[in-house]
């Protein structure tokens, strides 16, 4: 082969290669510049990437709802998953969340434990996180940037101290209390009992002489309690870690012959209309609150964070309690 061509041969090996290289160049590059405002949902909307616990109980079916009102009302993106209460489907939509390169991240994670993995994926793919409604046990807390929830031991400790206060001063007769807990591991069901252990220390006659998980479910619920009327010779009191189990176990009281309220008192955490219908009947004898309307202060803070603007570390819920009248006067107002 003549030199003349070989050397155009080698000329033109180049230039394609120099081709190729740019071309490989560009799509390897940054993504593709985000639309005006940032947002990677191309109007200019904040993308909210959310992954929701399940639809276990009326609390997270009002809590669904406010965080999908409140995205529409604020302008924001939103897709939503439901886990079905299994943690490796939130950690698959979080993952997936971060392949659309969503704006922002929010969860309420089914269990304490476990998410640091997927955190730091997040994180290295710039993607903020915030915690709705339940916490998390990491101790890099650089994974999240705000934690949006009620206190769960404050709630505990108040289902306590209402207990503690209707034996104030009463003969020491034992009072046995059975506890129906959430879903185990999660951070309600692990701080509603810490809490109401805590209070009713301060009356030694007051024991909780069975505990086990109804999973946030009223058919979990009344399963539990149909075993502990049979296990326990007396059941004074029943302390439910959420509504839903709570009517289960009325279900289950009643179907014993017995009378919920009056025979077996029950102490309920929520106040979603159910639950606040049966205390108003007497069924129920006091619920704490637990407020599930997150969605307005979640796109708040969404907004914020989007921005660059600092949030506090932690957004308390506001949250009461109530007693039967309380249940009554509130009912016809009642929200959720
Ligand atoms: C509490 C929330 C709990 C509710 C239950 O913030 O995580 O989960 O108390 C719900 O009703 O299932
Ligand atoms: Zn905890």
């Amino acid at each position: 082969m003549s030199t003349l061509t070989s050397r155009r041969m080698l000329l033109g090996r180049i230039a394609a290669a120099a081709v190729l290289a740019t071309a490989l160049a560009a799509c390897g590059s940054a993504p593709t510049p985000a639309a005006p405002g940032g947002a990677a949902g191309g109007d200019g909307k904040l993308v909210m990437g959310f992954s929701q616990v399940g639809a276990e109980s009326g609390w997270r079916t009002a809590n669904t709802k406010s965080v999908q009102e409140s995205a529409a009302a604020a302008g924001v993106e939103l897709k939503f998953s439901d886990a079905q209460q299994k943690q490796e489907n939130q950690i698959k939509a979080i993952r997936s969340y971060i392949q659309q390169k969503v704006d922002i991240i929010a969860f309420s994670p089914v269990v304490e434990t476990g998410w640091d993995a997927v955190l730091q994926e997040a994180k290295r793919a710039n993607i903020p996180v915030i915690l709705t409604d339940r916490a998390v046990d990491s101790p890099d807390t650089s994974l999240y940037k705000t934690f949006l929830g009620s206190d769960f031991v404050v709630e505990g400790t108040k289902a306590g101290e209402w207990l503690v206060a209707q034996y104030q001063g009463a003969a020491a007769a034992p009072v046995a209390v059975v506890e129906l807990q959430g879903t185990t591991g999660a951070a309600p069901a692990i701080d509603r009992k810490e809490g109401f252990a805590k209070a009713i220390a301060a009356n030694p006659s007051i024991s909780v002489v069975a505990s086990q998980t109804g999973d946030f479910t009223r058919s979990g619920g009344k399963q539990v309690m149909e075993a502990f009327l049979k296990s326990q010779p007396k059941i004074d009191v029943v302390y439910a870690h959420n509504d839903d189990m709570a009517l289960g176990a009325i279900e289950a009281i009643e179907a014993a012959g017995k009378v919920p309220g009056k025979d077996i008192k029950i102490i309920s955490v929520d106040a979603v209309k159910d639950g606040m219908t049966a205390l108003s009947q007497g069924k129920i004898n006091f619920i704490v609150e637990c407020n599930p309307l997150l969605g307005p202060q979640l796109m708040d803070l969404a907004k914020k964070v989007h921005a660059g603007e600092q949030v506090p570390a932690r957004v308390l819920t506001e949250e009461t309690t109530f007693d039967q009248s309380q249940a009554t006067a509130a009912l016809p107002e009642r929200k959720y």
